[in-house]
């Protein structure tokens, strides 16, 4: 037998409908609903001073994209949040229609029926959220297979190699290299300058080559709009075109153990005769050849051993 408050017309008991409410209860919970809205409001100015926003609406806040491929990312984030919005707004239209809409009346005296149900309208919260994410998996897999590519021609290859808690630089063609050592984060200036500098001609294809020597990091430029994995015994690749000249950072975006956070390094975007020169500098400074993956602990996975770059692979 069904509770008798599911059942059709049953009556409210007394003290649903006559008991009076406590006017000081009320008042408590308004102050606070309304103390929270305002801590809320405050925290999300602050996470977006704190994190040091400075992109456009436009790019969905974003870094502007660096690179020839980031616009498909900056497109795909805005779009997702324009259909999200979308669909939020609907959502939260159609609550705010049921409650004032069908809000209890001073006469009312029964619940309404609890279940119910309407196949049509049930079919159609299926099929809606279904074709939802396709529309979503489409957009995300088609760019997927864009920024994955790496069947085009490079002019440049850089292995780039993490550890804990730094990065190796390869520049396999030109058969140099700069290796990295941790940043120490004192808090004081000048930081900066001793962390390892990734050189890139602007304009010109490069791919990445990522290995790792210990254990997972992630290869990111924020700018470049894209991060990469490095798994030990694995090889990942990614290429881009860096559209613009100037200074970019780059992280770990693994949490790859207690030094994680300085695992730190900078990207110069150049023109080519600087990016010459860089390389010129590097043999100078006695850096020829590779720090390859013969340093590592364990070694790459046969299947893929082919994947190792070898200069003359441009
Ligand atoms: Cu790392």
């Amino acid at each position: 037998m069904a509770h008798p408050c599911l059942e059709e017309g049953a009556p409210l008991r007394p003290h649903d409908v006559s008991a009076p409410r406590p006017h000081r209860r009320r008042t408590l919970v308004s102050s606070s609903t309304s103390r929270t809205a305002t801590t809320a409001t405050l925290a999300a100015f602050a996470l977006l001073a704190l994190s040091g926003c400075a992109g456009r609406v436009q790019d969905g806040f974003l870094p502007r994209a660096a690179t020839d491929k980031a616009q498909h990312v900056t497109n795909l984030w805005v779009g997702s949040w324009i259909a999200a919005l979308g669909v939020g707004v609907l959502v939260w239209g159609l609550i705010i229609w049921c409650v004032v809409v069908y809000r209890r009346r001073k006469d009312d005296t029964a619940l309404p029926v609890q279940l119910r149900y309407n196949v049509p309208l049930e079919i159609l919260y299926t099929v809606v959220p279904v074709f939802m994410i396709a529309v979503l998996f489409y957009y995300t897999s088609r760019d997927d297979t864009t920024l994955m590519d790496t069947s085009k021609h490079p002019d440049i290859v850089v292995n780039v190699v993490g550890k804990k808690w730094s990065w190796d630089f390869n520049y396999v063609n030109e058969q140099t290299y700069e290796t990295g050592t941790q940043a120490e984060l004192t808090g004081d200036p000048g930081v900066e300058q001793t962390l390892p500098t990734l050189y890139l001609p602007v304009g010109k294809r490069v791919e990445f080559v990522l290995t790792a020597r210990d254990v997972i990091h992630s290869f990111w430029v924020p700018a470049f709009l894209q991060k990469l994995d490095m798994i030990p015994g694995r090889v990942n690749k990614f290429q881009v075109v860096p559209t613009e000249t100037g200074d970019f950072k780059g992280k770990c975006a693994e949490l790859c153990g207690a030094y994680h956070s300085q695992m730190l390094f900078n990207v110069k975007v150049v023109d080519q005769a600087a990016y010459d020169q860089h390389i010129s500098d590097l043999k100078a400074r006695g850096n020829a050849g590779q720090l390859d993956n013969s340093l590592n602990p364990e070694k790459v996975m046969n299947e893929d051993q082919d994947l190792i770059p070898s200069a003359g692979s441009k």
